[in-house]
């Protein structure tokens, strides 16, 4: 069985051709939770239904989140109630949040809601929320302190981030699944998300560091950084305002002690020296994935850099 830790879109793309590549289907997501919030009284988890909705294959194939074909009837009659509507919750995607909150609210872990709702959608894989307890990344900005989709959706991501504090956190567990599955893994892939805000409160969880730490299979990381520049969303402009290099070699000192292998993107070949310096093996691969079969293609490549590690050991 497979593991990968992802975050929203980047790290559901690389998971969606782990899925379509393993013959049995044998994949394990454990997703970045840090991200979920309240709106208007309902539970939303972007990540974890940006993977859902990816491997369902009915993610929308412009924003990479939310739902193809959506519309936005409902979003609408509350922007002429006066609500601040900047958060854009399609209909089809309303009705997983309803039914999300209502089985929360009635008592059931998010472990298992979002089993119950990934496997409506007819998904093998297991979606594992990082813990079940609620966390939220909250950036640390020199106008004050932001709740991560203010940040990220309603001020597109325009604040210096000075800092980032993931409240919760300290009482968060790793779950009996997340355990398992780790326990079961024959190898842990970092998917292509940011480091700092989506792989980083997964590693966050107290305990699990230590367990990716001291995994026996093979670790290896995909790069979100491609040619000094993240692909999508602000982990460059994080990674240089909180003092990192902003590159693959940037990302793998991050991860320094976690992986044994770093995929890199064929841009920045020239990087893999100063990679393997670490003391982690490098992969140069083409890491952008413009369609499904990138995906795929970059998910075979990982896997087999993962069987290359372990028959060295
Ligand atoms: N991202 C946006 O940039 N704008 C949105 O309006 C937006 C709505 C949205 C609704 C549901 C959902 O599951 C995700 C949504 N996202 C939106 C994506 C998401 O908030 C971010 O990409 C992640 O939190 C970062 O990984």
């Amino acid at each position: 069985m497979i593991v990968a830790l992802a975050g929203g879109v980047g790290g559901a793309k690389l998971a969606d051709g782990l899925y379509r590549g393993l013959p049995s289907r044998d994949l394990t997501v454990i997703v970045n939770t840090a991200d979920d919030f309240d709106w208007f009284g309902l539970r939303i988890c972007p990540d974890a239904d940006t993977v859902m909705y990816t491997l369902a294959g009915i993610a929308n194939p412009a924003t990479g989140w939310g739902i193809a074909g959506d519309t936005f009837e409902a979003l609408g009659m509350l922007g002429r109630y006066g609500r601040d509507v900047w958060f854009q919750v399609g209909d089809r995607d309303l009705a997983t949040h309803v039914a999300r909150t209502e089985r929360l609210r009635s008592g059931m872990g998010l472990t298992d809601v979002m089993a119950e709702l990934a496997s409506a959608l007819g998904i093998d894989a297991k979606i594992l929320p990082m813990c079940d307890e609620p966390v939220a990344t909250e950036v640390l900005t020199p106008g004050g302190p932001l709740d991560f989709q203010e940040y990220f959706v309603h001020r597109h991501q325009s604040d210096t981030v000075n800092g980032v504090v993931f409240r919760g956190i300290e009482q968060a567990r790793p779950t009996g699944a997340v355990l398992r599955a780790l326990t079961e893994a024959r190898a842990v892939v970092f998917c292509p998300s940011n480091p700092i805000v989506s792989i980083g409160p997964i590693l966050a969880v107290p305990g699990l560091r230590e367990l990716v730490a001291r995994h026996p299979g093979a670790r290896v990381a995909v790069s979100p950084i491609v040619g000094g520049r993240a692909l999508r969303g602000p982990a460059d402009r994080m990674l240089e305002s909180l003092g990192h290099d902003v590159s693959a070699y940037g990302v793998a000192a991050l991860y320094q002690g976690l992986v044994d292998g770093m995929v890199i993107d064929e841009v920045d070949a020239a990087l893999a020296p100063r990679i393997e310096a670490l003391g982690m093996r490098v992969l140069v691969a083409p890491t952008v994935m413009v369609d499904a079969a990138g995906r795929t293609l970059l998910a075979s490549k990982v896997l087999d850099f993962c069987e290359q590690i372990l028959s060295t050991r």
